[in-house]
């Protein structure tokens, strides 16, 4: 008797909750955010009880539990191939392509997540996924070096390999297989600590850049974060000092406010580890940290285009001026960024989900788009937000920096090649906003049919 194959969600979901488990276990200050993100999200919505008070907010509020995002840093453009391979078996995308270069960062990275409404509502478990960028190094001499150290190795276990294999074959895993993936594929992800390297190669590595050291003396890619989801990131920022751990100074993204837009995150400084290296010398390594956001309304082009425009202008801001404190400035510039539903929907500036009053009847004569605004100010139709279900370029270098340090001298920047990461990726990334587009389309399609 053949088995049925495991929906591709389910074994997300496993997934993601073993990778739970596993970094809680090899990063105890983890297990602690994540009580600390409980117990604010409690009292949050104890204070603010009409948060997911809907019937079908009930799902939203069961998503809140799982896990969120985590990130790994890849070695050489195969390895990214079958990453993609890899997370396709639990139906997860590459969606996006980040530039970290600007930031003097020398990798370009995607996000491998679930794109469908159904699914992210199961589990949104995601993974920012970046690639090393050798050609943004200068030094010949380190690059091929560090090339070589990074041809040697293969981060996959020849079981993941046949299971990959297996699940394009098949179109999917049986139970059995997809157990056994889930055991597989974490020991990619795994924190090894035995450096691949000697110690004066680590060394020559940490110095022209600490990214680099993490990505090529290792077995693999081991995660270094898993980042939950708070209602209240302030509350979260605030709390970690007393529980001491020791919290980023700011918190990225936009400043608080009434409608929260895009993504603020904050995190904990990466940890210290002893290592082993390829000569037996011992070590420390500081790579693998904490992180914790706050999502909000996900933005169209050209809300993006003004949250990107207020951004640049706090960092110019700060630049020229020490007087005022980096909240101050950004609260400065982002009073120009409306901060209440109707404005944002409006003018069009974030994505909304639409939807009959529960109990609603739509007016006949009034059946097309033609008389949303009416419908809507009537409070037939509910507008909700879309929440962002991606990243931020400028963040994830803010997060990158705050565990790595800032050297930025030694990369080349503002450098982005997205066609070289498809190519390694061997499939064009998704267009985030063609995503959002149509979840909004839908549910005006829902309420209206196809009449415009
Ligand atoms: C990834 C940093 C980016 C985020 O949440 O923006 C990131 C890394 O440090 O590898 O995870
Ligand atoms: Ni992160």
């Amino acid at each position: 008797m053949t088995q049925q194959n495991v929906s591709p969600d389910t074994i997300r979901d496993r997934f993601s909750k073993a990778m739970s488990l596993m970094y809680q276990q090899e990063v105890p200050q983890y297990r602690t955010l994540l009580q600390i993100v409980k117990e604010v999200n409690t009292l949050y919505l104890q204070a603010h009880p009409d948060t997911f008070a809907d019937s079908d907010d009930a799902e939203e509020l069961n998503r809140l539990d799982v896990e969120r995002h985590g990130a790994i840093r890849l070695g050489k453009p195969e390895e990214l191939a079958t990453m993609r391979l890899l997370f396709a078996v639990m139906g997860m995308q590459p969606v996006s392509y980040y530039d970290l270069s600007a930031a003097g960062v020398p990798v370009h990275a995607t996000a491998f997540r679930a794109v469908e409404e159904a699914s992210l509502q199961y589990n949104p478990f995601r993974v920012f996924t970046s690639l090393l960028r050798l050609e943004l190094i200068d030094d010949a001499d380190l690059r091929q070096k560090a090339q070589q150290i990074l041809a040697q190795r293969d981060i996959f276990t020849p079981r993941v390999r046949e299971l990959i294999a297996l699940n394009q074959k098949n179109q999917g895993l049986d139970e059995t297989q997809a157990d056994e993936f889930v055991q597989e594929a974490l020991k990619t992800f795994k924190w090894h600590s035995e450096a691949q390297v000697d110690v004066a190669t680590y060394q020559s590595l940490l110095a022209h850049h600490r990214l680099i050291a993490d990505v090529v003396s290792f077995k693999g890619p081991h995660i270094n974060h898993l980042t939950p989801r708070t209602l209240d990131i302030d509350a979260v920022q605030k709390l970690m000092p007393h529980y001491q751990i020791a919290a980023k100074e700011v918190i990225e993204g936009p400043p608080p406010r009434q409608v929260p837009i895009l993504l603020r995150q904050t995190s904990f400084k990466a940890l210290s580890e002893k290592i082993t290296f390829a000569d037996s010398s011992e070590g420390l390594h500081t790579a693998r940290f904490g992180e914790i956001e706050q999502r909000g309304l996900a933005l169209t082009p050209q809300g993006r285009a003004l949250y990107d425009r207020l951004l640049q202008q706090a960092s110019d801001d700060a630049d020229h001026s020490q007087e005022e404190t980096h909240d101050a400035q950004l609260a400065r510039c982002f009073a120009a960024f409306p901060d209440n539903v109707t404005d944002l929907r409006q003018q069009a500036l974030g994505y909304f989900r639409y939807r009959l009053k529960p109990g609603a009847v739509l007016p006949e004569a009034r059946a097309s788009r033609a008389h949303l605004e009416a419908l809507i100010s009537e409070g037939i139709v509910q507008a909700k937000p879309i929440i962002y279900e991606d990243f931020l370029p400028v963040s994830a270098a803010g997060i990158f920096q705050s565990n790595l340090g800032s050297e930025r001298g030694a990369v080349h920047k503002g450098n982005p090649n997205k066609l070289a990461f498809e190519s390694a990726l061997g499939c064009p990334v998704i267009d985030e906003f063609s995503l959002y587009q149509r979840l909004q389309e839908n549910s005006l399609t829902e309420i209206f049919g196809e009449n415009r």
